[in-house]
């Protein structure tokens, strides 16, 4: 019974922004649990078809969609080719976001726009389409990728903490709605990861690098694997009674108020 419950034999899992980085890390974990990996991005075929290589030479089923998550007629016509040519999506992955560091007092309007377009309006644009079919067959998962900007602010970060403290609160209002039909909506909070995002703030010497290390209770950045399993308990039947929970996978990041960078 144990591992029934997190066996993904059978399921298809869409993972928006999967050709890098944390969403690959989840993809990859869905994938060895068993699910078909629908591969998303936006930048280029290549990086779909290469990120598809990569998860067929882990063993993994993979087919790769190129479209633009903010663009709804765009996700429509996905997620219409995916159910003809793959099959329903039973689990559903937002992940895909970006990042602009800037002091909220010189951040140009449009770039704000456009941060809480790709990391909050287009989870609600791909899981309103996807979401039809798991109300028509009563069953489905939604996984909303909030961070730690969901919960807490930091300087330059102004659009993306709104955003993500907006998926946080669209992830309990999901929930709220589409509970009675038997999906699952819930939330990976990830702290911070050794990713492309992350890579300006984690050099070494980098007054930010040293920060997280010290304001980490685990002393150190994650590693993109450490999300697998949070991905896999809330795809699989392990989850069937979790709803609008956001599960942190922060090293603890969220539980201390940190500590003198001279103390152990
Ligand atoms: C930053 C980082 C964070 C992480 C992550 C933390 O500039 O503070 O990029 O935003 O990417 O979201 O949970």
């Amino acid at each position: 019974m144990s591992l029934e419950l997190f066996n993904l034999n059978g399921k298809i899992a869409l993972v928006t922004g999967s050709t890098h980085g944390l969403g690959m890390a989840m993809a990859k974990g869905l994938g060895k649990a068993g699910a078909t990996i629908i591969v998303n991005g936006n930048s280029s075929q290549q990086k779909i078809d290469d990120a598809v290589n990569f998860y067929k030479a882990e063993g993994i089923n993979a087919i790769g969609y190129k479209f633009n998550v903010t663009d709804e007629a765009a996700v429509i016509e996905a997620i219409n080719a995916i159910e003809s040519e793959v099959g329903t999506i039973d689990i559903l992955v937002n992940n895909a976001g970006i990042i602009k560091r800037t002091p909220l007092e010189d951040m140009e309007v449009a770039d704000f726009k456009q941060v809480i377009d790709v990391d909050l309006v287009s989870p609600f644009i791909v899981s309103k389409h996807v979401v039809k079919d798991m109300i028509k067959r009563k069953e489905g998962k939604i996984i909303n990728i909030c961070s730690m900007m969901s919960e807490l602010g930091r300087n330059t970060v102004g659009a993306y903490a709104a955003a993500k403290g907006g998926l946080k609160m669209l992830t309990q209002n999901m929930a709220t709605e589409w509970a009675k039909h038997n999906i699952q909506v819930n939330g990976i909070g990830p702290g911070y990861f050794a990713t492309s995002q992350t890579a300006p703030i984690r050099v070494d010497g980098h007054p930010f690098n040293d920060f997280i290390v010290n304001r980490t209770p685990a002393a150190k950045w994650g590693d993109p694997d450490d999300l697998a399993g949070a991905a896999i308990f809330l795809s699989g039947k392990a989850s069937d009674f979790v709803n609008g929970h956001i599960v942190y996978v922060d090293g603890g990041i969220l539980a201390t108020i940190g500590k003198p960078s001279n103390e152990d």
